[in-house]
């Protein structure tokens, strides 16, 4: 049998309770088969055996009290899992469906979007089944302060530097540093990215995934003749990602016509306004459903067990809300309605099927570890500014982030043209990336 189906039967064995991981590893050692056949040495380091399994899972009890005086238990934990080429580096997601599966998908997915960044950082992920919906400032704050006060032992500046994803952002990175800070007794800057711009956070960092996404695609369409320009466009979630994304495609004079959250999605013919969508998300924390209560003529549709925003009829279509959110029924329906270009914001927002059928029908996907890379490659420039006990202007971080951007769209073409697999873009970005982790962990031997 060949190499790579060995490897994944074994770990199907190993890992069958944790399907996005092991969708996540099937995705990319499968790109990987021409590679492997050039280096048949590989196998004798049992190199993909190592790349796939974690370097250390850690997980922990997280009890807090609500409001009401009753005590709250829920399950931390912190996947660090290749740190070959930096300190372990990677969000911490707090979503009621976090589990061990989720975590290791997401930390494998982070090894090679953070080699692709081109900066010294290794892959890790992070986070809670804790649901931040509806809990008050206070109970958000006492729980950040007990997941800190045990994942505290296991990070550190050159050690591991945890940032946002789902369910956290600039508040819980707060709570969480103050009480870094305070346990540790000393300023640890780099401890934690995604922070306030007061105590040592980036400009830029809160658009960089969004933007960093819209660089990507601007460079993927320049290379297929195409633009942004007078584009429909439809953007999945509304959180960081999908707000700054929408702001960037608007500046590319794209035309935004939907986005959503878990509970439906809004369509504005004339175009997104995204002052609205900022309040009511950003400020008020509320539903998107509230949209279409202030703005005219926009619409608002329930989700009923699928994803309606993907019926929509528009030119590009971007995933940037959570993984699996483009099955191939959706797939389908998207190329019947004319989308020619797909861009993942999210970290595996379209399930294998569907990624094998918008391959096949020649529609350019821009693959979410290089596509979204821009949000930890700016968390990666805020610990540089951190180290330098400096800070760099706005414009200076973005036209940073742009270029790293661009470097990647170029390293994945190269990679996808070196093995003659034309615009697959999803294979150029897992071998480029693949390429450097692998030679990192060659050379520092067998560990
Ligand atoms: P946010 O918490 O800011 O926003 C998440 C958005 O997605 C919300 O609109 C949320 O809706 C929606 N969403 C979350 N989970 C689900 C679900 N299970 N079903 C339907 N909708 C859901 O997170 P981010 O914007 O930071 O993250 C979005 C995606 O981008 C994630 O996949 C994340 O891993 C990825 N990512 C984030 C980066 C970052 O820098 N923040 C960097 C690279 C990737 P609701 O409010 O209703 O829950
Ligand atoms: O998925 C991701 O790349 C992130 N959530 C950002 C990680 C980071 O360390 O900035």
């Amino acid at each position: 049998m060949h190499y790579i189906e060995n490897v994944i039967g074994n770990l199907k064995n190993k890992s069958s309770n944790e399907p996005e991981f092991l969708q996540a590893v099937e995705e990319v050692l499968n790109s990987l088969k021409l590679v492997v056949e050039k280096h048949p040495e590989y196998q004798n380091l049992a190199l993909l055996e190592r790349i796939t399994e974690p370097e250390r899972i850690i997980t922990f009890r997280v009890s807090w009290v609500n409001d009401k005086g009753q005590v709250q238990v829920n399950r931390g934990y912190r996947v660090q899992f290749n740190g070959a080429i930096g300190p372990y580096k990677g969000g911490l997601r707090f979503h009621p469906s976090v589990n061990q599966s989720i975590m290791k998908f997401l930390g494998f997915e982070q090894v090679f979007k953070n080699a692709l960044t081109g900066l010294p950082i290794g892959g890790a992920k992070g986070g809670s089944d804790f649901d931040p919906k509806g809990k008050s400032d206070a109970e958000i704050m006492r729980f950040c302060q007990s997941f800190m006060n045990e994942l505290y032992r296991h990070i550190g500046q050159d050690v591991d530097v945890p940032a946002g994803d789902i369910g956290v952002g600039a508040r819980e990175i707060g709570y969480l540093f103050g009480q870094y800070r305070k346990i540790r007794n000393a300023y640890e800057a780099g401890v934690l990215t995604g922070k306030g711009l007061e105590y040592g956070g980036s400009l830029a960092r809160k658009e960089a995934t969004g933007y960093g996404l819209l660089y990507y695609m601007r460079e993927m369409l320049k290379a297929n003749n195409m633009t942004l320009e007078g584009k429909t466009v439809l953007i999945s979630g509304s959180g960081n990602v999908a707000i700054y994304a929408c702001e960037k495609a608007q500046q590319y004079g794209a035309k935004v016509v939907a986005m959503s959250d878990s509970n439906g999605c809004i369509y504005d013919a004339n175009g997104i306004n995204l002052d609205v969508i900022k309040q009511i998300k950003e400020v008020e924390r509320g539903r998107i459903k509230e949209y279409a209560n202030r703005v005219n003529g926009a619409v608002y549709t329930e989700n009923n067990g699928k994803h309606p925003i993907w019926n929509i009829k528009a030119d590009i279509a971007l995933p940037c809300a959570t993984q699996n959110e483009i099955n191939l029924e959706e797939a389908k329906i998207l190329v019947s309605n004319g989308v020619k270009v797909i861009g993942e914001g999210a970290n595996m927002p379209t399930n294998i099927e569907a990624i094998n059928y918008f391959l096949e029908k020649g529609i350019l996907l821009a693959p979410a570890k290089a596509a979204n890379a821009g949000g930890v490659a700016t968390s990666a420039l805020e610990m540089s500014q951190n180290s330098m006990r400096l800070s760099w202007t706005f414009e200076e971080v973005d036209k940073k982030l742009d270029a790293i951007m661009t470097n990647i769209f170029a390293n994945c073409k190269k990679a996808a043209e070196q093995y003659n697999l034309g615009t697959n873009y999803v294979a150029g970005a897992n071998i480029a990336a693949f390429d450097k982790v692998s030679k990192a962990m060659i050379a520092q031997g067998i560990i």
